[in-house]
């Protein structure tokens, strides 16, 4: 290992600072050509936080995650305002307070790491360097209920951007993105309304782009299909990928982009159970694709069923 990389490595290992002579000692090197090895990597873009009594501790490395790592990546014009920065609670959060503050739509969160990151229905979303974590503020004109078909929209968005970049992934209804199965990103969206009128969208997505240390077994990772995939550029092209399919669904709505869904869609065709959070099961049977309103369709002994909420689990 080259000794810049071996010193990169040190400040990665670290948990918070790490001094220059400690990582002088391990390398067998001096203080000061550690010194200048840090002064290198902050030109690269590397974001290096520096303290006489406690030495060094690495804030962000330039591929992940953050601003400074997506903002040159974004091709869409639809991102106003990338905001975050290395590690926040949750973006979702973050991105609720701006809204309410008045953030304009295309405002967006990242974060390269997340120490609270949430799921739905209370459930925790892990969020260790590697992954992606992002919380756009959308604005849309419409009601309510009409959020649900915004989620398939976004989950659309999601896999077109993981498609081209040649991984091969597959929409579970609501809201997972799977990759072999497994979980590779997950969506959760969070709104203020009044009975008629949605005031604000807050779309969160949590991608896992690189496995490292904390790599759940359960999960996919984009780093299991392709080489290469920094999570800056694979939120970039998650993020340019949401705001087309977004505006799509604001221009046609989602009947039109159903038949895209259906077939990016794990579930159709297969036999599913659908349980509410409690686990009482709301449904059983062969799934028969979505409606034009977003709802999951299954097939039942009595008839179709439409479900406009549950978790699924397919049938082995
Ligand atoms: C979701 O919830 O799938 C929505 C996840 C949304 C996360 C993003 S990250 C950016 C933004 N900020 C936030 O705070 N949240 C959003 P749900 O369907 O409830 O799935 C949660 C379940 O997935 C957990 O109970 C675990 O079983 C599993 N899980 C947790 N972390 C995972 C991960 N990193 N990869 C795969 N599966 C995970």
């Amino acid at each position: 290992m080259a000794t810049r990389d071996a010193v990169l490595a040190a400040l990665v290992g670290a948990e918070g600072f790490i001094s220059g002579e400690a990582i002088a000692r391990e390398l067998g090197i001096s203080r000061v050509a550690v010194a200048k090895h840090v002064e290198s990597m902050r030109a690269e873009g590397y974001a290096i936080e520096s303290r006489k009594a406690a030495g060094y501790k690495l804030l962000h490395a330039p591929h992940d995650a953050v601003p400074a790592g997506i903002a040159g990546l974004l091709g869409s014009e639809f991102w106003v305002n990338v905001q975050g920065g290395p590690t926040t609670g949750s973006t979702n959060d973050d991105a609720r307070a701006l809204a309410r503050q008045g953030a304009a739509e295309g405002t967006v969160v990242v974060a390269a790491s997340q120490s609270g990151g949430k799921g739905r229905l209370g459930r925790s979303w892990e969020s260790p360097v590697g992954g992606a974590y992002m919380s756009a503020i959308l604005r849309p004109a419409v009601a309510p209920a009409d959020i649900t078909t915004l989620g398939l929209a976004i989950g659309i968005g999601v896999a077109r951007a993981m498609r081209a970049t040649g991984v091969d992934v597959r929409l579970k209804w609501p809201n997972d993105v799977l990759l072999g199965g497994r979980k590779l990103a997950g969506i959760l969206l969070e709104m203020s309304a009044e009975t008629d009128r949605v005031e604000w969208v807050v779309a969160g997505i949590g991608l896992n782009v690189s496995r490292g240390d904390r790599a759940m077994p359960e999960a996919a990772y984009v780093s299991d299909t392709t080489d290469g995939v920094t999570p800056a550029l694979a939120a970039a092209r998650t993020l340019d990928e949401v705001a087309a399919a977004y505006a799509e669904w604001q221009r046609t709505g989602f009947a039109p982009m159903r038949a895209e869904y259906e077939r990016f869609s794990a579930l159709t065709g297969t036999a599913v159970t659908v349980r509410d959070v409690s686990g009482t099961v709301l449904a059983e049977g062969v799934c028969e694709g979505t409606d034009d309103d977003g709802r999951l369709l299954v097939r039942e002994t009595q008839g179709i069923r439409r479900l406009s909420v549950g978790d699924v689990t397919l049938k082995a």
